[in-house]
């Protein structure tokens, strides 16, 4: 009889998972479960399916080379859900008591919690040891505050973690914050970048690209060339070419966005983190060894995972499940065909969605301020565009993307992530990129059919929710400037805007 059966989830395919700890090989049993509800619930790309299945796959070789018990349902021969493929092997092996780790998502976490009544036996919900703070910590610190800001959070965790704090808790460098030197634009003159650190599928890999293409061929984005990490020991030689070759250039280039240079001196790193082949405390030790590396670039990567990273999935728990049902600015557009095709005229726009369909991979600024910024300004509703965020991508769990894009981006919350909305016009884009040069649209032109749609969507999205914004202190500027417009101004700003938001619905 098992003792203990194990269910390990295909975001915790990490050795150190909490749920192997006590583990024992003679009494217990581990599953893993390709389901198909999981690889449908959403149009995931291609390429992120074939991660997560291969991914499992390998960590699941591992393990029995290792003498572990396991039972691993593939998905051309699995359920439709983890509750009806559990149910299934529950009663062949009739285990004592489930255990798994706090998983990843709400949604599946309201799965889990209805096993002990369907199964009849005790189920163990195991805290997620890989991060740096868990939820009740979070839940602590956010205990009454007013607000909940990203920068008092990361101090706390560089001060209780010691990570770059001096003994007296002082920030080493003197700063806690590098930011403002991080935002340069890639000079033309620029050395060449070098280039990812790509794999080449093996036998496993290619037996779940041959599944995925009979299964999934609907799916979004291209399948083939399929280049990432699927094993810890591949993901860990991505982490270490970032170290050598990319960690000095990604503070001050963090922001840059440049046209076919898809990765710049992005670390490419979060698909791996997030479903366990890396875990944050790894990355980070490894990043604080090397030497010779500018504060600027050890900062502001740190901060991205000791800081945003903990501090998004912190307010998702916090905020879960209303979080995901606000649209502050009532935003009802729908979300343009062309997110899912790329064909649109927007230079810009083209390149990210581009590069998204064929490598389901996309840096920070081009998501904030390019795909989401347009999300944003053109009002297209929240729901939408969180599910496309959350197919897209192959770091997409949406513990991370729905903080990401329904606070952060949409600033669908009224406020609770962010202190303003990251709207920006052309004129931003132009200044960080090098889209506008071959665009069919006129950066520089403010009105009519040739000026660029983000410059009338722009001042559009604050005439539209003036009453919402007005007294926000941090829009000040923005406000005065719209005071100072004449009627014809925003008549004209109007027009425009309305006939490209018709227009786009027709494409
Ligand atoms: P780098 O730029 O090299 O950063 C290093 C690491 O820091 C990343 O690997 C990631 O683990 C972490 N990180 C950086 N920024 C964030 C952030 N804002 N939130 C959480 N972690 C962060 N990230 C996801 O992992 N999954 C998502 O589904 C996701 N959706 C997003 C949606 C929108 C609209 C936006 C604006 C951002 C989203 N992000 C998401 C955050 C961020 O864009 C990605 O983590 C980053 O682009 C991944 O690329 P990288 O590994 O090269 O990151
Ligand atoms: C993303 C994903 C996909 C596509 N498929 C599976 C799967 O078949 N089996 C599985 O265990 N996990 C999968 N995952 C990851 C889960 O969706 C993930 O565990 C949840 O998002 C909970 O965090
Ligand atoms: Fe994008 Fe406007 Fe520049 Fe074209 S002109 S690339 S639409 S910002």
């Amino acid at each position: 009889m098992i003792e203990n059966l194990c269910v390990i989830l295909g975001d915790q395919l990490s050795q150190n998972i909490a749920s192997l700890k006590n583990f024992r090989k003679e009494q217990d049993k581990i599953l893993m479960m390709e389901v198909v509800n999981e690889a449908s619930y959403v149009n995931h790309h291609k390429k992120k399916l074939v991660l997560v299945f291969s991914a499992m796959r390998h960590f699941a070789e591992n393990l029995k080379k290792q003498g572990y018990p396991i039972i691993y349902s593939k998905i051309d021969n699995s359920s439709n859900t983890f509750t009806e493929e559990l149910v299934k092997h529950c009663k062949n092996i009739k285990p004592k008591k489930i255990v798994i780790v706090h998983p990843g998502e709400y949604r599946v976490l309201q799965e889990i919690k209805k096993w002990k009544k369907i199964l009849k036996i005790p189920v163990s919900i195991i805290e997620d040891n890989r991060f740096f703070c868990n939820i009740d910590e979070f839940q602590k610190w956010a205990g009454n505050k007013k607000e909940l800001r990203m920068e008092t959070f990361y101090r706390m965790m560089r001060k209780k973690h010691h990570i770059l704090v001096d003994d007296d808790g002082k920030p080493q460098g003197g700063k806690w914050n590098y930011d403002v030197k991080n935002r340069k634009r890639l000079p033309k003159s620029h050395p060449k970048i070098p280039q990812l650190l790509e794999h080449r599928p093996d036998r496993i890999t290619n037996q779940v690209i041959i599944d995925v293409k009979k299964k999934f061929s609907k799916h979004f984005g291209d399948l083939e060339p399929f280049w990432f990490a699927t094993t810890n020991q591949d993901a860990m030689k991505n982490l270490e070419e970032f170290i050598e070759n990319r960690l000095e250039l990604f503070g001050p280039y963090e922001d840059a966005m440049v046209q076919n240079e898809k990765f710049l001196y992005h670390s490419v790193l979060s698909m791996y983190l997030n479903i366990g082949l890396l875990e944050p405390k790894q990355v980070i030790n490894k990043v604080l060894q090397k030497k010779n590396i500018s504060i600027e670039s050890i900062e502001g990567f740190v901060r991205q995972i000791l800081g945003w990273r903990e501090y998004i999935r912190g307010i998702y728990w916090h905020e879960m499940p209303k979080y995901s049902k606000t649209n502050f600015f009532n935003a009802k557009n729908h979300l343009p065909e062309f997110y899912w095709t790329g064909k649109t005229e927007m230079n810009c726009m083209k390149n990210c969605l581009k590069q998204t369909i064929q490598d389901a991979y996309a840096h920070h600024i081009q998501r904030l301020m390019i795909t989401g910024n347009f999300s944003l300004i053109a009002g297209i509703d929240p729901k939408q565009v969180c599910d496309w965020y959350l197919s897209v991508y192959a770091d997409a769990f949406e513990w991370v993307e729905l903080p990401n894009t329904h606070g952060m981006t949409l600033y669908a919350d009224g406020g609770i992530l962010g202190t303003k909305p990251y709207a920006a016009s052309g004129n931003y884009i132009n200044k960080m990129s090098d889209y506008c040069k071959e665009c069919k649209y006129d950066v520089k032109q403010k009105e009519g059919k040739d000026a660029c749609p983000f410059n009338y969507l722009y001042w559009n999205f604050f005439l539209t929710n003036r009453e919402k914004l007005e007294n926000n202190p941090r829009l000040w500027t923005t406000f005065s400037n719209i005071k100072k417009m004449s009627k014809e101004r925003k008549k004209q700003i109007k027009n425009d805007s309305k006939k490209f938001l018709i227009q786009i619905k027709k494409i």
